[in-house]
């Protein structure tokens, strides 16, 4: 295992390396070698070791591809190949990616960079490379058959073209895109303004993750892709919770986040403790005259936002998709909806004939989190992550946005737990419990019905079983 701290020394030999082989004639007549990367840890900013000086991106469980100058071109090679990406510790998942992850290395030029992306084809069938939101000559677009054809196996096509629009953008298959997408093919792009842009801010910390989901049986290792709906994995990065790193910033930061959503539904990306704005979209920065404060921002199918704030609370908040059905790991469906219902004597029947057996959900689907029952291997639990004070009961799209006062400025390594000022955190109250007042107790209804009561009815909800749907 290579640490973080190895990392930093690694990441800047891989710059070195490049450029140095960008000296050799030899080498120039060659592709870029190729880098791979074997971990699913957030891998610290690329510093540019060449071309324009910008402030780099940090992407969430994931890394950014470094390049090679050639006569003025960034040179960058992805190689489109079948990945085991770690989905949280321990869990693992079959997947096809870029570079031995899934999504694949974040690109980061800056404006009029020219840039020359060699894809390398080791998938079992044809790809192609779609640099969604770019402006770029209509050959490099990417759409297989439209554009250009199909990758085949086994061969390496190049693209070239001018990054001429600053911004947040991605890049994935635009042939078979359906099983290409939900088998993890994707990636981030981002092109940092060449000159101060009036409607750019200078951040101190810049993250990007892209949104993605995944159908994939407890149990078993390979996305069912022909899943339109009914997923079971919904991911930061190809990461679920507590397998998601936290977004470690220092207090008084300003933050940057760029969200990308290539699942089939949209996602209301959450954030505690502070507001923010959407300062761009795929589409370019937003006019200052647009902006306004949120706390939740919808990221619909195929879109991408930048949401910015000053990170001035401290404390460990979280930030997460606000549909709690993607706050949850995969679970056996069918699960119908027991809460309310009294199983005592069910219960005693079937333990009769069943030892072990276990009613869940009359008290709401809480226990599940602190139960450890046995699961099928290469799993997680629905909802799990052990935080301070007990279970935080979540899965999926959840992490925690940590803002710390003594945090160094470029330093990401996990702080722990925020420490509370005393007095500062919710507590039991153990005082007197007075009765509420009711308006009979009062004197009487403050607003009498009109018509008599007839027999009450008492109406049965019951919740759609299963993810179906959503
Ligand atoms: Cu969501």
């Amino acid at each position: 295992m290579v640490s973080r701290r190895d990392f930093f020394l690694g990441a800047s030999a891989i710059g070195a390396a490049v450029a140095t082989s960008a000296v050799s004639r030899v080498a120039m007549a060659a592709l870029p070698e190729p880098v791979l990367q074997a971990s699913a840890d957030t891998q610290p900013p690329l510093q540019p070791s060449s071309g324009r000086p910008y402030n780099p991106v940090v992407t969430l469980n994931g890394w950014t591809l470094p390049w090679r100058m050639n006569n003025g071109v960034k040179e960058f090679h992805l190689v489109a190949e079948p990945v085991v990406r770690e989905l949280a510790p321990g869990y693992k998942a079959h997947l096809w990616g870029y570079n031995g992850q899934s999504p694949g290395p974040t690109i980061e030029v800056v404006e009029g960079d020219r840039v020359r992306i060699f894809v390398t084809n080791k998938l079992p069938e044809h790809t192609s490379i779609h640099w969604h939101g770019q402006r770029l000559p209509n050959g490099m677009d990417g759409v297989a058959g439209l554009n250009q054809p199909a990758i085949p196996v086994g061969k390496t096509f190049v693209y070239e073209f001018v990054a001429r629009r600053p911004g947040t953008f991605m890049y994935h298959p635009h042939a078979d895109e359906m099983v290409q997408m939900a088998m993890g093919m994707m990636g981030f792009w981002v092109t940092h303004p060449k000159e101060h842009h009036p409607l750019i801010n200078e951040v101190d910390r810049d993250f990007c993750f892209l949104l993605s989901a995944y159908d994939i049986e407890p149990g078993a290792y390979t996305p069912k892709i022909m899943q339109m709906l009914d997923f079971n994995l919904w991911t930061f990065n190809s990461r679920v919770f507590p397998g998601i790193d936290p977004l470690v910033v220092r207090h008084n930061d300003r933050v940057r986040l760029r969200v990308g959503n290539l699942t089939m539904t949209n996602h209301p990306i959450h954030v505690h403790g502070h507001e923010f704005e959407v300062t761009g979209t795929d589409g370019g920065p937003t006019p200052v005259g647009s902006r306004w404060p949120e706390v939740t921002a919808d990221v619909a199918v195929g879109q991408m936002r930048q949401l910015e704030f000053i990170a001035d609370e401290e404390g460990d908040w979280a930030l997460h998709c606000h549909k709690s059905h993607h706050t949850m790991n995969a679970m056996g469906h069918d699960v119908p909806t027991l809460v309310g219902v009294d199983h005592r004597d069910m219960t005693r029947r079937i333990t009769k004939l069943i030892p072990d057996y276990m009613v869940m959900g009359e008290r709401g689907m809480a226990d599940m989190a602190e139960m450890q029952m046995p699961l099928p291997d290469n799993t997680v639990p629905m909802m799990t992550g052990d935080g301070p004070f007990g279970s935080v009961e979540m899965g999926g799209m959840f992490t925690v946005l940590k803002v710390r006062k003594g945090q160094p400025a470029g330093d990401f390594r996990d702080p722990g737990w925020f420490k509370h000022p005393p007095g500062t955190v919710a507590r039991e109250w153990t005082g007197a419990l007075g009765e509420p007042a009711r308006s009979n107790q009062a004197g009487g209804q403050s607003m009498p019905r009109q018509e008599a009561v007839g027999e009450t009815v008492e109406v049965q909800v019951r919740k759609p079983s299963g993810h179906a749907g959503h």
